[in-house]
């Protein structure tokens, strides 16, 4: 008989998930975790059930736009994926923006959220797009205390009835730039039922919305970003008229491909400033840092979802006479994978649990510096950490992994984004350096990690708080060093430095998972993640970078010697 290689499957993606388990355990009371624990069985069942099918059938389906009725009437409008109607349905049904807000675990509510999240991300075509930017609009509005705005949109945003709820955009790149957001050109005119927007937006995701956090510039007010104000916007009036939008087109992207992008014409668009005429970057920061949460979240997502498929195939695929569950090389690699996974995993949901504590007042002065310092640190690493795993597990399937209707490239192409949108990596890098220098300190950084490696007893574990001690205390200084030869110095290094107290954060958050899961579930995964995550390096400094040799080196100048 002919050979034909059995394809990867999945199973209920709660119940084959031991990181998640042993975190929700460690994490929640016996008896909330009793409660809450049939919404992720529910949850796990459909996504690696119903709509992990229905992604695969769905595969070549893509969002349309039409711009004309067939009488020459503008009206825009973009028809989604079969499967984010059905995503859509199932986000509101689950409350995965709402169970933040109903807030029915006080600083536990973001994990169980965030856990909902983990598990819905995978199987919903980056339907957790326009669920991050909900969940920033709906926290920028409340930090605002805008009640009218808080009163007209907070309820539809966080609303678990799939007729009634809203999504957000969220609109901040424009043709000048997604990164240095302050050179934005939309101006922003008075007029009396508001202000009315004209200007360009290059990327706005999810332009399916009901409405939009955007920045634009009140006219008069000075260029830069101070001269910037926050505003909100509903897209479409109650007869469904575009509010003064033009949807230019859809971006052909690499990944992504069922997000609606679109790049937008606003021509007086009607606006309500959601707090003073002023700050617009700092007034959306709140925004920022949620969605930069969502992003490290759904890194890990994807990451256990390329990992499920990977080892389900390894055990089914033979060759050179075993199953390469077998084969010791490719058990090596999956090992690695695994280990960078579950450190990931941990420092995204540290975020999460800071989030949660921030909202449920219970956060000390330390854990806020913490917070401020480890939201970019985290997004900037687990989004690289995802799309270097997301490469090597297409390679775990070999040339299958490269075949379009396996569904297994998309993950790849889904994972490159992370590093990207949401601020890159070197724009996030900088943040961290802008998070230093605006009081969120190291002294809260090492504090945690004293926490995180005082349980590092024995069964080699003594190894990995010793290089955690190590990288951060050579990043400490390194800073200085840099700091005194000035900003270029600082700059030039800043990645380098994020990076190695990110994989410090995780390497720590994993000796403590280590010692826990040891203690508890009688299970030696943790120290054996704990140990491989050790040997991929954890200190990443440089501790002189020539300036000048990047300079040549990087513009293609011819460099002297001495
Ligand atoms: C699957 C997951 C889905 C995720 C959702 C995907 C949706 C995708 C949609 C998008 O991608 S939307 C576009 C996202 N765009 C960005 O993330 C912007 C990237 N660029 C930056 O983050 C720049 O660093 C920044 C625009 C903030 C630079 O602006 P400025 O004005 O040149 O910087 P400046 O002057 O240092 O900061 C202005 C103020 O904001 C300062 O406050 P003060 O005036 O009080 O000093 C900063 O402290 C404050 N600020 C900046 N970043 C902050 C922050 N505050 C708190 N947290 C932050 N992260």
């Amino acid at each position: 008989m002919a050979f034909f290689q059995a394809p990867p499957t999945l199973g209920n993606q709660y119940l084959d998930d031991a990181m998640l388990r042993a975190y929700l355990a460690r994490s929640f009371p016996k008896d909330v975790l009793a409660a809450i624990e049939p919404e992720f069985r529910e949850l796990g069942e459909l996504t690696g059930g119903e709509l992990h099918a229905l992604q695969m059938a769905d595969r070549l389906n893509e969002p349309v736009l039409t711009q004309w009725d067939p009488w020459g009437h503008r009206i825009d409008h973009i028809e989604v994926s079969p499967l984010w109607k059905r995503a859509a349905r199932i986000a509101a049904e689950k409350g995965i923006v709402a169970t933040g807000y109903e807030r029915k675990h006080g600083e536990l509510s973001r994990v169980h959220q965030f856990a909902l999240v983990y598990l819905f991300e995978p199987s919903s075509d980056v339907y957790t797009c326009p669920l991050a930017m909900t969940d920033g609009a709906a926290k920028t509005l409340l930090v605002h205390q805008n009640q009218a705005l808080i009163d007209r949109a907070v309820p539809l945003l966080t609303s678990r009835d799939p007729e009634k709820a809203w999504t957000s955009g969220q609109w901040m790149t424009e043709r000048t730039g997604g990164s240095d957001v302050a050179i934005s050109e939309t101006v922003a005119r008075r007029v009396p039922e508001g202000f009315r927007l004209h200007g360009t937006k290059w990327f706005t995701s999810a332009t399916t919305s009901q409405m939009a956090l955007t920045l634009a510039r009140p006219e008069g007010n000075p260029p830069g970003g101070k001269g910037l104000a926050l505003f909100y916007l509903e897209l479409r009036d109650a007869d469904g008229k575009m509010n003064g939008i033009q949807v230019n087109r859809l971006k052909d992207k690499l990944g992504t491909r069922k997000v609606p992008t679109a790049e937008l014409t606003l021509d007086g668009t009607l606006a309500q400033p959601v707090v003073g005429l002023t700050d617009g970057i700092k007034n959306i920061a709140p925004m920022l840092n949620i969605t930069r949460t969502w992003n490290a979240v759904c890194a890990v997502g994807g990451m256990r979802r390329a990992i499920a498929l990977a080892r389900d195939y390894a055990k089914k695929r033979v060759a050179f006479g075993a199953p390469l569950s077998e084969k010791p090389l490719h058990v090596d690699t999956l090992a690695g994978l695994e280990a960078e996974y579950m450190g990931a995993f941990l420092l995204a949901f540290r975020i999460v649990e800071l989030l949660g504590k921030e909202e449920a007042r219970t956060m000390t002065e330390e854990e806020a510096q913490l917070a401020r310092l480890l939201t970019p640190i985290a997004k900037l690493l687990t989004g690289k950490q995802a799309v270097a795993l997301a490469s090597e597990t297409l390679e775990a399937f070999g040339g299958a992994g490269y075949i379009e209707d396996t569904g297994l490239p998309r993950i790849l192409r889904d994972a490159q984004v992370l590093s990207i949108w949401e601020g890159t990596t070197n724009v996030l890098s900088l943040d961290v350096l802008r998070a230093l220098s605006r009081g969120a300190g190291v002294d809260a950084f090492q504090a945690e990690l004293s926490r995180r490696l005082s349980r590092a007893k024995g069964a080699g574990l003594e190894s990995c708080a010793k290089a955690v001690h190590q990288a951060v205390a050579h990043a400490a200084s390194w800073l200085v060093e840099a700091d005194s030869m000035g900003r270029d110095a600082t700059e030039a290094g800043a990645r380098r430095f994020a990076m190695t107290l990110g994989r410090a954060m995780e390497l720590a958050l994993l000796v403590d998972h280590a010692a826990w899961q040891l203690e508890h579930q009688g299970d030696a995964r943790g120290v054996a993640a704990a140990k491989r995550f050790l040997r991929h390096g954890v200190d990443l400094i440089v501790d002189t970078d020539d300036l000048a040799e990047s300079r040549a080196l990087a513009n293609g100048e011819k460099l002297e010697l001495g």
